[in-house]
């Protein structure tokens, strides 16, 4: 059968910059796939799987689930959604995750949306979000934000050096960020 190459974008940004807020919005705008790295973990954590207990302790602690989990649920979401274009929000964190990836799919992204939001608003927003997120107490945030800084961001930087990443201030309504990140879009559809 013949395969279409999707279109692969990598979703960015510290906890609660607003990645998964701005990515729906893309999926409904744009008519992407939105695949949440952290959505799909949490799924397989409530599902009986061998994985569970692990991927709890993980989310619990703000450390990142070893990439062989992640990339198999990733790559599985992406035969699912016959789309050929992707959004992987959340995803890599780390140059472990991202390299693994590469490996895997023998993919890099097409383009990276980095959202740049300063840590208090980040903060202020997870810990106001109420979903009963296990990860969503103040000393879980602490720790994704270290982890964050420490193997998040070397990904950011990789990418950057690629002139892969369009960094957008996550600061501002959620309209006004999704203003600065149409243009990303629109300008692939002409
Ligand atoms: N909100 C959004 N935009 C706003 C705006 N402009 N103004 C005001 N409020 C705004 O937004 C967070 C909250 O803020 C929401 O209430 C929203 O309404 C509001 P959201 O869009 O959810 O932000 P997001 O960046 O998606 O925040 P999230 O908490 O999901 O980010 P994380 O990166 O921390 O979470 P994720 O689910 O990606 O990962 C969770 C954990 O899973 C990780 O810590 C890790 O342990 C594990 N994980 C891995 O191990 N590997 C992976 O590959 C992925 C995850
Ligand atoms: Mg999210």
């Amino acid at each position: 059968s013949s395969q279409i190459i999707p279109f692969i974008t990598f979703v960015l940004g510290g906890p609660g910059s607003g990645k998964g807020t701005q990515c729906a919005k893309i999926a409904d705008t744009f008519g992407f796939a939105h695949l949440s790295a952290g959505d799909l973990l949490r799924k397989e954590m409530s599902s009986d799987s061998v994985n569970g207990a692990m991927i709890r302790d993980a989310i619990k602690e703000g450390k990142i689930v070893p990439s062989k989990v992640t990339v198999s649920l990733l790559c599985e979401a992406i035969e699912l959604s016959k789309n050929h274009k992707i959004l992987i929000d959340g995803f890599p964190r780390s140059d472990e995750n991202r390299i693994s990836f590469e490996r895997i799919t023998g993919r890099e992204p097409d383009m990276v949306i980095f959202f740049d939001c300063p840590e208090e608003e980040m903060v202020k927003r997870v810990l106001s979000r109420n979903q009963g997120r296990i990860d969503d107490n103040i000393e879980t945030v602490k720790k994704r934000l270290k982890v964050f800084s420490k193997l998040n961001l070397p990904v950011v930087n990789y990418y950057s050096g690629r002139g892969k990443v369009h960094k957008i201030n996550g600061v501002g309504t959620i309209e006004e960020v999704f203003e600065k990140v149409r243009p990303l879009f629109a300008s692939l559809s002409r």
